[in-house]
């Protein structure tokens, strides 16, 4: 009795953390400090301000207001100019087709992301027509965990949450599904996704009996 499907957009879709990581280096460098890609994992699905704190926090620095919204965007600049590269080649396998068979099951479907740059990223994959409605970083006030951009997806598609089921894969993201009342498929290992109600390692994996 699924309705509709509400997905992720980095980590689900598009692997675009690598770019993130990239971008964040080069300002934790240019700042004199490095930090690891064991490190960079906490940065998922997490927002661009809170991606900030924690990284400064890495590097031991303090920085005012000011400052910090200066750095933030310095490196969005950088990351902006990383996926304005992207080609369609990127999108990861499997996640156009089973968008595609959502939708041709008459299953609604909407893109739920915490990034701001979400709609430069879906049209440089050309799958922004996929997507019945798109709640991004700019429609939101709330980061995950807290339910609000799944919830204001479901809205959007006129589906309570109990018929929806979002695809994550962040800790926060399950978290934040749950929260809404909502069924959540991780993607990634099972062993940190535990909250999920089912863990795929991607899309290529999913069908629309799983739901
Ligand atoms: P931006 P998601 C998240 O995307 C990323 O996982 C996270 O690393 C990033 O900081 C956040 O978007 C904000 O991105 O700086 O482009 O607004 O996983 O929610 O699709
Ligand atoms: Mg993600």
């Amino acid at each position: 009795n699924i309705k509709a499907c509400i997905f992720d957009l980095d980590g689900v879709i598009v692997d675009t953390a690598i770019y993130h990581y990239k971008a964040w280096r080069r300002l934790a460098n240019s700042l004199g400090f490095d930090f690891t890609e064991q490190q960079n994992e906490q940065l998922k699905g997490v927002s661009r301000v809170r991606s900030l704190q924690l990284i400064l926090g890495w590097g031991g620095i303090t920085k005012t207001e000011a400052e910090q919204e200066q750095l933030a965007t310095q490196k969005n600049t950088w990351y902006v100019e990383m996926i304005n590269q992207m080609t369609p080649a990127e999108i990861l396998p499997g996640a156009r087709e089973f968008v595609q068979s959502c939708r041709d099951a008459g299953i609604k479907t909407a893109l739920g992301s915490a990034s701001k740059n979400s709609m430069t990223i879906l049209e440089k994959l050309q799958i922004v027509h996929l997507f019945d409605a798109i709640i991004d970083g700019n429609k939101v006030t709330k980061a995950k965990p807290d339910p609000e951009v799944f919830l204001k997806g479901a809205e959007a598609l006129g589906i309570e949450p109990q018929y929806c089921v979002v695809f994550e894969d962040a800790i926060a993201g399950v978290e934040a599904a749950k929260a809404g009342g909502m069924k959540a498929i991780g993607i990634g290992d099972p062993k940190v996704l535990y909250e999920a109600d089912l863990v795929v390692s991607g899309l290529k994996e999913m069908t629309l009996d799983k739901l």
